[in-house]
């Protein structure tokens, strides 16, 4: 390879040299961990000085209990460093958030910062990575030029791949272990670098490609799922009209061998897949009407949930009580929850809310996570918005004991209605037509 206009710096190797991963968040830091387990010696970036000083301690902000032990694993084997901003590395991995702007299009304010930053110090011949999901395009357009702004030819000077990160949060290190990786290079020779560099801890397979292909594989991931899932919901809104129960219904549909219809819910929340879509509806409107409208179908589910108990429920004086703040069940991460618009829509209609989720430790400023028969003591109604373990097991008798009004609307489809009928609730349930008025 010495013949190759990188020369001898082509042959790239993670091993003996430093690898940056920069942004040490819910996928930095566990990708961080595991080069460093690996063998590899890594500098963990992220500007957030009061997380560089709790990992320097092994403590993390997250609750995936594997990510926990993987830190201090990391710190001891020596392999492992933090710093606030990069230096001369011999790769370098960007994890770090691409939220939307409040007009729906991509905000790449943190990876702008991020490359920046990395192009001011890269060495020839070195290896950009970027992992945060991006709109397709932006790596041409938006990433190679700043490359370039800053004196370095991206064909040339320096290796550069898209290799977008596909972990299910609650799932991370099994997924970042065994999960296939999409790797899209600027050419063949930065793939292979990037593919060589991955090979350190991920036992699936590794498919090359371009660049502008691997954003879009990330991209059509959520939206495929974000469209499946507003499909469910369409389904359950018209099930509770004709009396179908859609959870039964949606069993014996994916009996079929080419049908898998995925679970309504309250909607969609998390960082991903309600925002992802998103990007692909910023480059064109109007080829991506399917998508659009799977977004709102999904935005809209926190107000039919709230109209549908508003509707059914004479609530009366006294708090409803919210079962769940996180976004997906047995998580502590609450970003874009539907259990925060339901708690917003219900304050909005002049209604007491409390909530009480037993995972989070930490709810978004102005809420109080209280404990449950605190938050059930007199309640009118109790809605269960994310199907955590603990809700699913719950033994409705004790909550029975507190509240004003045995109600409950599961919009999960997740708890034993036989179990809460025989405690004396009416039980609601997204997509079953509700029982008899009282
Ligand atoms: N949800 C439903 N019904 C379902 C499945 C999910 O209502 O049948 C809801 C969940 O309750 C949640 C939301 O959708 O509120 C999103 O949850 P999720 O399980 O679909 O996924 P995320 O956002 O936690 O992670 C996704 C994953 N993408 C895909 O499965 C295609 C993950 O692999 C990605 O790495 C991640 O987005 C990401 O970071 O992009």
């Amino acid at each position: 390879m010495d013949d190759s206009p990188l020369g001898p710096q082509a042959n790239w190797s993670p091993h003996n040299r430093q690898v940056a991963v920069v942004g040490l968040g819910y996928v930095g830091l566990p990708t961080a961990c595991m080069l460093a387990v690996g063998g590899v010696k890594v500098l963990g970036v992220d500007t957030d000085r009061g997380l560089l000083d709790s990992l320097l301690i092994g403590r993390t902000r997250t609750v995936e209990p594997d990510v926990n032990a993987l830190i201090n694993l990391a710190l001891h084997s020596g392999n492992l460093e933090f710093a606030d901003e990069p230096r001369a590395c011999s790769a370098y991995i960007m994890a770090v958030p691409t939220p939307v702007k409040p007009d729906r299009s991509a905000d790449l304010f943190h990876l702008l910062q991020a490359v920046k930053a990395v192009a001011r110090v890269m060495p020839r011949g070195s290896l950009l990575i970027v992992e945060s999901t991006i709109p397709p395009g932006t790596m041409s357009r938006v990433v190679l030029p700043e490359l370039a702004l800053a004196g370095l030819n991206p064909e040339i000077d320096v290796l550069v791949a898209h290799c977008p990160e596909r972990v299910l949060p609650g799932a991370t290190m099994i997924e970042l272990v065994n999960n296939d990786r999409v790797i899209g290079g600027l050419n063949e020779i930065s793939a292979r670098a990037a593919a060589d560099l991955y090979s350190v801890f991920v036992k699936g397979a590794m498919h090359i490609t371009d660049l502008t292909t691997a954003e879009m594989v990330k991209v059509m991931e959520n939206s495929f799922r974000d469209v499946n899932i507003a499909l469910a919901n369409d389904f359950a809104k018209v099930a509770e009209i004709i009396g179908v129960d859609v959870w039964e219904a949606i069993r014996l549909a994916n009996n079929h061998p080419r049908v898998r219809i995925l679970q309504p819910g309250p909607g969609v929340g998390g960082h991903c897949v309600a925002v992802d879509p998103w990007f692909l509806v910023q480059l064109d409107a109007e080829r991506t009407q399917l998508v659009r409208a799977a977004r709102d179908v999904n935005d809209r589910m926190p107000f039919h949930c709230v109209n549908r108990l508003l509707d059914e429920v004479a609530i009366g004086e006294g708090p409803v009580v919210v079962l769940g703040l996180a976004y997906r069940a047995d998580l502590s991460d609450t970003r874009e929850s539907p259990a925060l618009a339901i708690r917003k829509l219900l304050l909005d209609h002049g209604v007491q809310v409390r909530v009480h989720d037993p995972l989070v430790a930490i709810p978004p400023a102005g809420i109080v996570n209280l404990p449950l028969m605190q938050a059930a003591k007199g309640a009118r109604a109790v809605v269960i918005a994310t199907d955590h373990r603990d809700f699913k097991s719950m033994d409705p008798d004790g909550i029975a004991r507190v509240v004003k009004s045995r109600v409950v609307f599961d919009t999960r489809g997740c708890i034993d209605v036989e179990r809460w009928t025989r405690s004396g609730f009416k039980v609601l349930t997204l997509g079953r037509t509700s029982p008899a008025r009282d």
